[in-house]
């Protein structure tokens, strides 16, 4: 999974139509315990004789161990770059409960050397000792028994347990090693497992004065498409969980590379804020900041007003980015409204009765983190990130509501900058609702009128349909020449679209290109958008691979992300990778998409190889383009995800916002990476 161009680590682009030469070969046949599956996984059965506990509990555990390895994405979501990172998450969530409770202040994740990832906090350390019901070591059921961490009554409530919340089991069922040091009543306790099985007994190791559970784990390649880890997630996540827990430290250290950084913010979501907004420009200094808890319930929010045109609203629901919102969220937006015009009309700045300020006018510019802490999160949604709970939209409107009330009583030159922006942002509103009347009377958003530029595809069913999105009109006349014209349209783009980062609706409706683009997608646009509209499910930029074809795939990135999200959530939009090298030699030809492929390449066909860089899609003729970066069975298409939605908010204010400054330190930090960005 290579991160894409000037995006690398924040919007990472998976390949999808296929992993070329990844597939493994692996044998299937049935194992001792009567399941069908990959024997290439087996257990070292002499573990299991060495103890003579060997009873029907023990087959359960091993029983529940085998359905985690025989359907790993049943438990951690896949077995991808995510599916291996999410192994760390689940570890750090225990450690992260830990403190949650009050007994962990400090949690340290060393990538090591081997392979292998090491845990350790200072809390109170897993339990050890028989358990009387299941007959085995406290410690040995929590690292073999699903969901056993949560049979020990910790006093609160489990808080973050991750988005599948899985425990420490399924870590160590997939991973190829585990070992597990408890620091407990003045001893250190050791074990090790295998693929999930003890290795050896619970030892005595040595002696400790201090408290802590240290996990080291190897992810077991028979499992995962990949092992290695990637600093700069890992370090992402480690940051939002130190956001998120107030005075908890958290370091993470690669020691291949001896990158490290160590986290902690004693002023939590409010910290968080300011961090989000470190390259805006913001309209007070200090973010507005509640902080309580109520009947178990914790709440945060930070929050602070900028003057951009983009909303970036970030909820968590137990430490999990709710990034489908829920009930927190519209509790909070309901507060948001209601609270300004409250205040707006109570002090004068409306002038008609009537007037008021919509939910998008008070939100626009607006940075804020919200942060909610339950006993029983119910997750819902498409990828169970939408919170359920009903009470908390009360619970958090209330909260904000008087809280909001009484910071813009107390600050009135803050509330004055902050309303002022959302009553133009009023009138912007208003202009972009002309606009946009004009423009449905014209019919440009409807699907029934489509712009004369877009060669559709004769299929009507959208999760068939591929729209290629081609730089120039050159390369989109061989685009159209390429495709399958039964599933593919092409819409060829003229020129540098708007940018977005710059522009408010209303303008941003009196572009051609962008109109174009919206009535062919047939979704409507901001609030009036319906993703389940779309007409095609892959949206591919086809681009130039030189300087201005990375500025045309960042300006229509930052259009996806600021105004059509949802199609960037569900998938829908792909980077098209036309070849950067043909390779030739008599009569073998080949086509290359990375250096590594090229160096390869001429080290395989030996002198006298003849080699061709490709700038830009008008060097290759249809019948190229077809093959190399259109026709399903011999392209690669990267899927755009938002790996993190804080830090690729960031990047677009950077690379396309108005600051001179930030975006010249961006690109000076990544100056290797950032091979055609243009300043
Ligand atoms: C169950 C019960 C208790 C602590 C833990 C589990 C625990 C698990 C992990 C995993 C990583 N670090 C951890 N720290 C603690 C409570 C034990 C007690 O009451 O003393």
């Amino acid at each position: 999974m290579q991160p894409d161009g000037i995006l690398k680590a924040f919007i990472y682009a998976h390949s999808i139509d296929e992993f070329r030469g990844r597939k493994k070969r692996r044998k299937f046949g049935w194992d001792a315990f009567g399941n069908y599956r990959c024997l290439s996984l087996g257990h070292r059965g002499s573990n299991l004789m060495e103890d003579s506990t060997y009873d029907a509990e023990r087959i359960q555990v091993l029983e529940g161990l085998e359905a985690v390895r025989k359907r790993p994405s049943m438990y951690i979501g896949s077995t991808d770059f995510h599916g291996l990172h999410h192994l760390v998450y689940e570890v750090v969530d225990n450690s992260i409960d830990e403190a949650m409770a009050g007994f962990c202040t400090s949690i340290s994740v060393v990538m090591n050397a081997d392979g292998s990832v090491t845990v350790e906090d200072d809390g109170r350390g897993i339990p050890i000792g028989m358990h009387k019901k299941y007959k085995q070591d406290a410690l040995e059921l929590v690292l073999t028994k699903l969901h056993s961490g949560g049979k020990f009554d910790r006093k609160t409530y489990k808080v973050s347990g991750g988005l599948h919340g899985v425990g420490l089991s399924v870590v160590n069922a997939l991973s190829e090693w585990l070992e597990v040091r408890v620091k407990r009543q003045g001893k250190v306790h050791f074990q090790r497992y295998e693929r999930g099985v003890p290795a050896s007994p619970i030892k005595i190791e040595g002696e400790s004065q201090t408290n802590g559970t240290i996990v080291r784990f190897k992810p077991d390649s028979q499992i995962f498409e990949s092992t290695e880890f990637n600093y700069e997630t890992l370090s992402g996540r480690m940051r939002e969980f130190a956001f998120l827990n107030k005075g908890l430290k958290v370091s993470i250290t690669n020691s291949k590379t001896n990158e490290s950084n160590t986290y902690r913010f004693d002023g939590g979501i409010q910290e968080y804020v300011q961090f989000i907004n470190r390259s805006k420009t913001c309209l007070h200094e200090k973010p507005i900041y509640v902080n309580m808890e109520k009947d178990g319930i914790a709440i945060e929010i930070g929050m602070q007003y900028t003057d951009s045109y983009a909303e970036s609203i970030y909820t968590f629901a137990n430490n999990i980015n709710t990034t489908e919102g829920g009930t927190h969220l519209v509790g909070f937006r309901a507060a948001l409204t209601k609270t300004i015009n409250d205040y707006a009309k109570q002090n004068q700045f409306l002038k008609g009765n009537g007037d008021s300020l919509s939910g998008e006018d008070v939100r626009e510019g607006l940075t804020a983190v919200l942060s909610v802490k339950l006993p029983e999160p119910q997750f819902e949604g498409q990828t169970k990130t939408k919170l359920g709970n009903s009470d908390m939209r009360g619970i958090v409107e209330s909260a904000v509501s008087e809280k909001l009330y009484e910071y813009l009583e107390e600050n009135p030159k803050v509330a004055q900058a902050c309303i002022s922006k959302a009553i133009l942002a009023s009138q912007a509103r208003e202009a972009a609702r002309k606009a946009r009347e004009l423009t449905r009377r014209k019919g440009l958003l409807d699907v029934g009128n489509l712009p004369g530029k877009l060669s559709d595809c004769s299929e009507k069913d959208p999760t068939k349909c591929e729209l290629f999105l081609v730089e120039g009109d050159s390369a989109g006349g061989s685009a159209k020449q390429a495709r399958d014209r039964t599933f593919q349209a092409v819409l060829p783009l003229r020129g540098k679209i708007l940018n977005v980062e710059k522009a408010r609706l209303d303008r941003m409706l009196k572009n051609a290109e962008i109109r174009t683009i919206i009535t062919a997608l047939g979704t409507g646009i901001e609030q009036e958008m319906d993703v389940d509209r779309a007409r095609y499910h892959r949206v591919c930029i086809m681009t130039d691979g030189d300087v201005d074809g990375a500025h045309i795939r960042t300006l229509l990135l930052t259009f996806f992300f600021r105004y059509m999200r949802p199609m960037i959530d569900r998938g829908y939009i792909y980077i098209a990778q036309p070849p950067l090298y043909r390779i030739k030699k008599g009569k073998t030809e080949r086509y290359l998409y990375s250096d590594r492929e090229l160096s390869d390449a001429v080290q395989e066909l030996g002198e006298g190889a003849d080699v061709q860089r490709y700038k830009g899609l008008g060097e290759m003729n249809a019948d190229q383009l077809r093959v190399t970066t259109m026709d399903m069975k011999s392209r690669i298409l990267k899927r755009v995800t938002v790996e993190d939605g804080v830090e690729a908010d960031q990047l677009f204010t950077v690379l396309m916002g108005d600051a001179v400054e930030p975006r010249r330190n961006y690109i000076q930090d990544h100056a290797k990476e950032v091979e055609f960005l243009d300043v």
